[in-house]
């Protein structure tokens, strides 16, 4: 099933079926473990929508309340070759090969809610950066328990320039107002996430494709679980959280994202998030 935060409640679609309940608050319902049984027990009681679809589609918001947003780094082989390329001018090079191999996965809070945009709205680019691009990333929802609940579709929006000139400005180079879209919604199932899912990114400029590239969730180098059990040795999420698994895809060095672009991002079974680029 796929729950969505939308302007009047939160909409389910679920066996060709919409229900919507606008009293349910989004921090409460997404916050429970086993959350697909207690949903599929809890819908008959919801309101059914004729037309979901349009009220998805005119009043959609971001899935976001008061979690926060973390995220992983080099868990595939693409995002390890890159950054050892953008910054071994620096002297950066070795990092990350090295967390690449070690037990100890890369996290890095990405975001809080207010600098998350939804399906349809605009990620930015940092005035101060010269070189940018999306990192298509599949997001667990991960409950304060620890257990993964859902999945959506993340954008990761880095800046390679600020990131490249010192691994030190990658807070910098990762967080920022607008730097991090989920959505559309987010898809609640109780069985595992195919690990032949495809990620696929695709951006257009004036309507013509400037770059398109797919890889699949089997790439990744780590558990999803692994990830989920460091994040959670220290921190605790009262509101549960969304980890971002990294980038198994990045544009060749010569490419930058400009103001304008349009960004799709589909991974198999959830949909496709899609942000303008301001
Ligand atoms: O090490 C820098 C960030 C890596 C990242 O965001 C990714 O691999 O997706
Ligand atoms: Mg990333």
């Amino acid at each position: 099933m796929k729950v969505y935060k939308t302007s009047s409640g939160v909409v389910v679609h679920h066996d060709e079926r919409y229900y919507s309940n606008s009293d349910v608050q989004w921090d409460k319902l997404i916050n429970q473990s086993g959350l697909y049984r207690t949903l599929e027990q809890a819908l008959p009681q919801w309101e059914p929508e004729d037309d979901g679809e349009a009220l998805i589609k005119n009043e959609l918001l971001p899935p976001i309340g008061q979690q926060e947003v973390w995220a992983a780094g080099v868990t595939y082989y693409r995002s390890r070759d890159a950054r050892m390329e953008e910054s071994k001018e620096s002297g950066g090079g070795s990092f990350y090969d090295r967390v690449y191999d070690a037990d100890r996965p890369e996290l890095f809070m990405k975001s809080t809610p207010a600098r998350v945009v939804g399906h349809g709205q605009a990620v930015r680019i940092r005035q101060d950066s010269s070189w940018n691009v999306p990192e298509p990333e599949l997001t667990l929802l991960v409950s304060s328990s620890g257990e993964i609940i859902g999945y959506t579709v993340g954008n990761d929006m880095s800046s390679r320039s600020i990131e490249g000139e010192n691994p030190l400005y990658l807070p910098q180079a990762k967080s920022y107002d607008g730097s991090t879209a989920l959505g559309p919604g987010v898809l609640v199932t109780s069985d595992p996430f195919p690990k032949d899912a495809q990620i696929s990114l695709r951006i257009e400029r004036n309507g013509q494709a400037v770059f398109e590239e797919a890889t699949t969730v089997d790439q990744i180098k780590r558990s999803f679980e692994d990830l989920v059990e460091y994040l959670f040795r220290e921190c605790s999420f009262p509101h549960g959280c969304y980890l971002m698994t990294g980038t198994g895809i990045i544009p060749q060095n010569d490419f930058t994202l400009q103001r304008g672009d349009k960004v799709h991002i589909t991974i198999d079974g959830i949909g496709t998030l899609v942000n303008g680029v301001e």
